[in-house]
């Protein structure tokens, strides 16, 4: 790609490179050496089916070759958003093979999610399921592809599984299966460079629309390898994909990526429930995986059943929310296994716990930074550092954390300080360990068990709601869910219930798990001092539980 965006400097990158994270390699090279250095092994295992590494390389060869068949070469944006299903990694694998890029959507996204990617993203295709979680994703590509209308960048959508009567949706078996063998030279990445863009994460957003961030091959593989060195991943290691492949947690915090880099097994989880999870531990001889902690006390509920033999596995692995130390504590006995938490971001920075961190530090701190040179300033609110020990800002810049978004200059020049360190808007402290305690959050958004809602993006749709005419989305403790979501709102006539504003929000073409868990309606909304929404007065109007 030629247009300019925000990145490393040139002494930086040189940094990087002589330091050896940045190996100039790209993920479709990285494939074929793999199939050349341990082709028999297994790589990929989603229900009966398994791919060996040779196997999962000619699979990405004859993707590609379908894909290029319909015009997707280098740079290309494509928006993936499949299930936990094999799939998901043969199309990611297709893309890095034409040096086209894949845009990680989550299965939850509707039509405003997916829309917003594909204009932003320029994407040229999309490929989805037919159908997933009872919903029908034929139905809701019809509306994006209605929605984008013939000026749109958008030319194919290819569907897994039934494409449905729909002429126009591209078959992904036909697709793979039909690709003229003789379609020009395989190469091993479509000719990209490993300091382009590999791949563009969704960010957790704080801001109306979801804001897209470019990971490039150097970094993302970077990213996936410094979390596989601190989990001692090798060979033998065995990774259960059981949150949504999308999720950068899941995919290259190790998981998929670092344990593929590793020439380890991925084993993919259709669902994140522990029965599902702990006959594929049996069956896979699992040895690590990832979870959110809502999922944490299920897992270790179905573990004192007695009835599964958890004995492969070693690592379990917390992130993506705050996990309640009393939880971390039970879960390394519950299970039998290290429990190691995350504190990650899809932006770049990644801390974890160490293995061998003793106890205290593991169950109360959300880890360390995994390479070294990350760079962490914790802040006050006018920027300058605060002593370990006193709550501050997250700042961090370093080898795997990006300059800037994707097509948002505006945006960027408030996302990061003037010498290109990222605002995470996340309230952390530091301990002399450099473990980080993360507590609170200064940005507008809402953590739900790990899955992110900004504030702004929803109270936009309620204003659309004819009876609201003022809504503050605002984020309370949950025993469930750390967090759940309250939608504080000012109405004419009959408030809307809780039911009703889910299904507005549907109609509006949001994802299902940004509706409100609660609506309450307040005569107004209290302002602060400078006129700004008063949240935090907001929450304590809620009954304390
Ligand atoms: C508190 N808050 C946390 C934690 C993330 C690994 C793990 C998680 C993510 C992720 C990820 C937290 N305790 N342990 O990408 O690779 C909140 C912070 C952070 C935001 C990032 C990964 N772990 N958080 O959650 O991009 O607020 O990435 O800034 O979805 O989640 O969200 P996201």
């Amino acid at each position: 790609m030629t247009e300019t965006r925000r990145t490393w400097s040139e002494a930086e990158s040189a940094r990087y490179r002589a330091a050896g994270h940045w190996q100039g390699v790209t993920f479709g090279a990285r494939l074929r050496a793999s199939a050349a250095a341990h082709g028999g092994r297994v790589a990929l295992v989603d229900g009966e089916r398994r791919w060996t590494y040779a196997e999962l390389d000619t699979e990405a060869d004859r993707v590609a070759r379908g894909l290029r068949g319909l015009g997707i070469g280098r740079g290309d944006r494509v928006v993936v958003q499949l299930p936990n299903r094999a799939e998901f990694l043969l199309v990611w694998f297709g893309l890095q093979r034409l040096g086209a890029v894949p845009v990680h959507a989550m299965p939850g996204h509707r039509r405003r999610e997916i829309g917003h990617l594909v204009r932003v993203a320029g994407a040229v295709a999309c490929v989805v399921p037919d159908r997933h979680a009872r919903f029908d994703h034929r139905e809701l590509m019809r509306g994006v592809r209605a929605e984008q209308g013939a000026g749109g960048s958008l030319r194919h959508v290819v569907v897994v599984g039934d494409p449905g009567p729909d002429e126009g949706f591209v078959p992904f078996e036909a697709l793979r299966a039909e690709a003229p063998a003789e379609s020009g030279p395989a190469t091993d990445d479509g000719g990209a460079d490993a300091a382009d863009v590999a791949l563009l994460l969704l960010s957790g957003g704080t801001t109306g629309l979801p804001k897209l961030i470019p990971r490039t091959h150097d970094d993302y593989s970077y990213n996936a390898r410094a979390c596989a060195e601190v989990c001692a991943l090798d060979a033998r290691s065995v990774y259960l994909a059981v949150l949504p492949l999308g999720f950068n947690f899941a995919f290259a915090c190790p998981g998929v990526l670092g344990t593929l880099m590793a020439g380890g097994t991925v084993v993919v989880a259709p669902d994140p429930s522990p029965q599902t999870a702990y006959a594929l531990v049996e069956r896979e001889g699992v040895t690590l995986t990832s979870l959110t902690p809502p999922l944490v006390p299920h897992w270790i509920d179905e573990a004192a059943s007695g009835t599964w033999d958890l004995g492969s596995l070693s690592v379990v692995q917390v992130g993506g929310a705050r996990l309640p130390e009393d939880h971390a504590r039970k879960l390394g006995p519950a299970l039998g296994v290290t429990v190691q938490q995350v504190f990650g971001m899809a932006e770049g920075l990644i801390n974890l716990t160490r293995l061998d961190d003793p106890e205290d530090l593991v169950c109360a701190t959300q880890g360390r930074p995994v390479s070294p040179d990350d760079e962490v300033l914790v802040v006050d609110a006018d920027g300058r550092p605060v002593p370990d020990g006193t709550a501050g800002e997250l700042l961090t810049r370093g080898p795997y954390t990006l300059r800037g978004y994707y097509r948002v200059e505006e945006h960027n020049r408030t996302a990061f300080t003037p010498d290109g360190h990222y605002r995470s808007g996340d309230v952390v402290r530091r301990l002399p360990s450099g473990h980080l305690v993360v507590v609170g959050r200064i940005k507008d958004q809402i953590n739900r068990g790990g899955e992110k809602v900004a504030a702004v993006e929803v109270e936009e749709q309620l204003l659309t709601h004819p009876a609201i005419t003022a809504a503050a989305l605002v984020g309370v403790p949950d025993e469930r869910w750390g967090e759940r979501s309250v939608a504080f709102v000012v109405c004419t006539g009959t408030a809307p219930g809780v039911r009703e504003v889910a299904a507005h929000l549907r109609e509006r073409g949001l994802a299902g798990y940004k509706a409100p868990d609660e609506v309450v309606r307040v005569p107004a909304l209290p302002l602060t001092a400078v006129g700004k929404v008063d949240k935090a007065a907001l929450a304590q109007e809620l009954p304390r539980p």
